[in-house]
């Protein structure tokens, strides 16, 4: 308002502003250059980057879905959710469990009454984590579309279609389920561990400029060409930063849809832990600065 009656009075020095404004903009370039050649993007990602015959292919009303889930002791869960993956509503999919040498009675249960459920086991002879696993479960898909599934119940394989709408309508080579995006109804989460994650998606968001809200969902879908053509080279949980920055350099069209998170805790066998949250910023810089 006092800068409107300052006008319309003719006592504001608006030349004088304009000039100071202008010197601020020239004087910010050279900063704004400097970060940019340091390895931040300040371009929006392209959709041209991907041949025109790969998006028409995904125009199919019914992709075939890989669908790759890693597993570190687990027999609690690995019956209730690949019978859970089995059953999502997707006509044409493909199951891969990476068996990461657990020594809990995972493997016998895999080898027993999972065997004839899934299209695939692979075996780790040693542990090497998350990361590991994918890598070696995204070499062995085969589907046009490839997902991370955990194989915890923290996330609804039933919402699968949910996160391939975006490649069906041919707008999509990557899509994220954002556990925090979308109305639908939820249980609360760890208060500490939202906050963790929203510090780390902030952080991947400021170097990769786009602007996800869930970083570290398990929910990270691809077109199997562009996963594949990745190299995963983090073994533990810091492939969910990589993969985000590796996306986002790549120019890929990125979607996010809202989707349900049943969180565990602790005492029901969650591994990822404060250690992986300084692996994470580590990732970010990493990936984001020096690549
Ligand atoms: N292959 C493999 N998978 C692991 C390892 N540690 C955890 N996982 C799997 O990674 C998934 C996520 O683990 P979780 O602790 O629930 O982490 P969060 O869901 O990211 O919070 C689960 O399917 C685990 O079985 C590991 O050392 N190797
Ligand atoms: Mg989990």
């Amino acid at each position: 308002m006092m800068f409107l009656l300052q006008l319309m009075s003719g006592s504001f020095p608006a030349q004088e502003y304009i000039i100071y404004g202008l010197a601020l903009k020239t004087s910010c370039y050279p900063f704004i250059y400097r970060l940019s050649c340091f390895g931040l993007r300040w371009k929006r990602p392209s959709s041209d980057n991907f041949g025109r015959k790969t998006i028409m292919n995904l125009q199919s009303p019914s992709p075939k879905l890989s669908i790759i889930i890693p597993c570190f002791n687990e027999r609690d869960t690995i019956e209730k959710i690949v019978a859970a993956v089995r059953s999502s509503p997707i006509q044409y999919k493909e199951i891969i469990v990476v068996d990461d040498c657990s020594k809990d009675g995972t493997r016998d249960i895999l080898a027993g009454t999972i065997a004839p459920l899934v299209d695939k086991i692979i075996y780790h002879d040693h542990n090497q984590g998350k990361g590991a696993a994918l890598r070696t479960g995204i070499a062995a898909a085969t589907g046009d579309i490839v997902i991370i599934q955990d194989a915890d119940l923290e996330y609804d394989p039933g919402e699968y279609p949910l996160l391939l709408e975006p490649f069906i309508q041919g707008k999509a080579d990557v899509v994220f389920g954002s556990r925090f995006v979308g109305s639908r109804p939820a249980p609360v989460a760890y208060y500490w561990h939202s906050l963790g994650n929203w510090v780390l998606t902030t952080l991947s968001n400021m170097f990769t400029n786009i602007n996800l809200t869930d970083m570290e969902t398990c929910y990270k879908a691809f077109r199997r060409e562009i996963i594949q053509s990745i190299q995963i080279e983090e073994n533990r949980f810091g492939f969910e930063p990589e993969i985000v920055a590796k996306v986002a350099k790549m120019g890929c069209r990125i979607y996010e849809v809202g989707i349900s998170y049943y969180g565990r805790g602790y005492s029901e066998g969650k591994k990822i832990g404060w250690k992986d949250g300084f692996r994470a910023i580590y990732c970010i810089l990493k990936y984001n600065l020096c690549r």
